[in-house]
């Protein structure tokens, strides 16, 4: 793999800015940023009433505990546009989530915010190796969903040429990496899988094509999964991570000189780890659910949100930022059985330390006789795999690894069902 690491006079100059300067910008943001939320939208202004806070009294960055939580059924309770904090003809665009759990989560941007979205995202694809002049596979979707508009803008602002291909019709993806040869794509890392199939399936070699890095996000994976899709595509895959209620793609990004997590771009959200129980504070280094705070966004300005996302926050190496850790789940996809916290990274990094099988899986969830049972489903890499014993093997190494019993269900080749965007990793059918 070819060394990306970017030329450090083309940073800009707050990613290597000491902590000093990077924390009395986020106090003056974040003054700011609080005052606005409780000027302009009446959720805000009625739930710090509540906890009897007012913007002023934040002096020091610490303060910040002081003030109340967003959670989705905030936003939810203000569908479609009550969180806006600015006139909606001032509101140039729209996303929204898929709403497939529930209503929609809507956010909006000003003219002012997409220019600082494409700001975060052009950063994080030249952390990613990315240079001006180089050519982007962009299979992100394109729509409501963040991604795909989101890494299209900040493409722009670093003078990439892109290619806004989305999701979907994966003949198609292979055919324009090979004829257009791209330097970078950017995909969900189970949708990439899909695309490498399809290599495969052309009897293409996907190590031979052009792809010098992936950049992988909108869901979690593993760093076991890493090291397969780098040797798959003989490329660098790097993680960045987002949510559409913070901005969309770009919130962070692992570089790629030390592919060490994610460094946060504090200078526009600013992070906080919680107990998820007790919602306390925690400090860094340990594990929680991940909170941010808008320092910068006009229209959707967000206080304090509980991603759900579980991570811990880790001192900054290639950036003053500090970093997260790959996020190794959301706490809405923790399964519990029969006691034990599972989350699907765990299955997926038991998988990939079993040979013989592909990388796609599945986990069924069911309740035959009033007891859970999780049943992995998977499948062989090839003709070769002997699957009875294949599927034993995972059996034990989840059983030794995690401390559960699971059923594993080995199919043939391509039995699994292939992602085209997010992976569904969980079949609940209790
Ligand atoms: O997934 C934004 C995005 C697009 C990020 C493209 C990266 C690349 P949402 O659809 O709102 O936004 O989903 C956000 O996805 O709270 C996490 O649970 C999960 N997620 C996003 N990135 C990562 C990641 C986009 N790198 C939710 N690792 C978040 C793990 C991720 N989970």
């Amino acid at each position: 793999m070819k060394d990306l690491t970017p030329d450090r006079s083309t940073l800009d100059p707050i990613e290597i800015a000491s902590r000093d300067e990077i924390v009395a910008l986020q106090v003056d943001r974040l003054k700011w940023s609080l005052s606005h939320a409780y000027t302009n939208v009446p959720h805000y202004k009625a739930a710090f009433d509540a906890a009897g806070v007012h913007p002023d009294d934040l002096t020091a960055l610490s303060d910040l505990s002081k003030f109340p939580f967003t959670t989705k059924q905030d936003l939810r309770a203000n569908y479609p546009f009550d969180m806006f904090a600015v006139p909606r003809n001032q509101v140039k665009r729209i996303h929204a989530s898929s709403g497939t759990t529930g209503q929609p989560t809507v956010v909006g941007y000003t003219e002012n915010d997409l220019a600082n979205w494409s700001q975060v995202v052009a950063r994080s694809l030249r952390a990613a190796g990315m240079q001006p002049g180089d050519l982007l596979h962009n299979a992100y979707g394109y729509g409501l969903f963040t991604g795909g508009l989101g890494i299209h803008l900040g493409a722009d602002a670093l003078g990439l040429t892109t290619i806004p291909i989305s999701g979907g019709m994966t003949p198609r993806q292979v055919r324009l990496i090979e004829d257009f040869k791209p330097k970078g794509i950017t995909v969900t890392p189970s949708y990439a899988l899909s695309v490498l199939d399809e290599f495969n399936a052309q009897g293409l070699d996907p190590r031979a094509s052009s792809l010098e890095v992936g950049i992988f996000g909108a869901e979690p994976w593993t760093n076991a999964m890493r090291t397969e899709i780098e040797q798959a595509f003989d490329m660098h895959a790097v993680d960045i991570y987002g949510l559409s209620e913070v901005i969309g793609p770009g919130v962070s990004m692992e570089c790629v000189e030390t592919k060490d997590g994610l460094h946060i771009w504090e200078d526009h959200f600013l992070p906080e780890i919680i107990n998820p129980e007790t919602g306390e504070p925690v400090a860094d280094g340990e594990i929680g659910e991940l909170v941010f705070t808008s320092l910068t966004k006009e229209a959707f300005p967000i206080v304090r949100y509980r991603t759900r996302d579980l991570t811990r926050l880790l001192p900054g190496t290639a950036r003053s930022m500090r970093r997260m850790e790959k996020v190794t789940g959301r706490s809405d996809d923790m399964i519990i059985l029969r006691g034990v916290n599972v989350f699907p990274t765990q299955i997926e990094e038991c998988l990939m330390a079993s040979p013989g099988l592909a990388p796609h899986f599945q986990i069924e969830l069911s309740k035959p006789d009033r007891m859970d049972q999780m049943r992995v489903l998977c499948e062989a890499a090839d003709a070769s795999t002997n699957r009875a014993d294949a599927g034993k093997t995972l059996a034990s190494r989840i059983k030794q690894t995690i401390g559960i019993s699971v059923a594993v269900d080995v199919a043939n080749p391509g039995q699994v069902e292939r992602s085209q965007g997010k992976a569904v990793r969980i079949l609940d059918k209790r």
